[in-house]
C-alpha cells in the first residue's frame, strides 16, 4: 500500500479481516519519504495546475502562522494573490 499524506493530518489505517475473518497475526511496517515544499503546489498533489488555483480560491485569506497550508502555493503562510501568480509561474511542474 502506498499513499500520499500531508503534514499535520491524522490518518487511520485499519488492519483486519474481511467478512468476519478478523483474527490472525501478521506484520505491519510504516515507512515515509519526506518531500520538501513544492513551490506552486497549493493542494499538495505534487503537480502544479488548475487544482492549485481552486484550492487558493477556496482558502482565500487564510493564514498559517507557523507553517504552510492548503492554497498557500508560495509557502509564505498566507493565501492571497501571490499564490495565484506563483501557481501560474510554475504551471505544469511535477514535484519530486
Ligand atoms: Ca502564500
Amino acid at each position: 500500500m502506498q499513499a500520499s499524506v500531508q503534514q499535520n493530518r491524522l490518518y487511520l489505517v485499519r488492519i483486519g479481516g474481511h467478512g468476519g475473518a478478523d483474527t490472525g497475526t501478521g506484520t505491519f511496517s510504516v515507512g515515509m519519504i519526506c518531500q520538501g515544499p513544492c513551490i506552486g503546489d497549493g493542494n499538495f498533489v505534487s503537480v502544479v495546475g488548475y487544482g492549485d488555483i481552486l484550492v487558493a480560491l477556496e482558502n482565500w485569506g487564510m493564514q498559517y502562522p507557523s507553517h504552510s497550508g492548503p492554497g498557500d502555493s508560495n509557502q509564505d503562510g498566507m493565501v492571497d494573490f501571490d499564490d495565484i501568480t506563483t501557481t501560474l509561474a510554475t504551471w505544469g511542474v511535477a514535484c519530486q
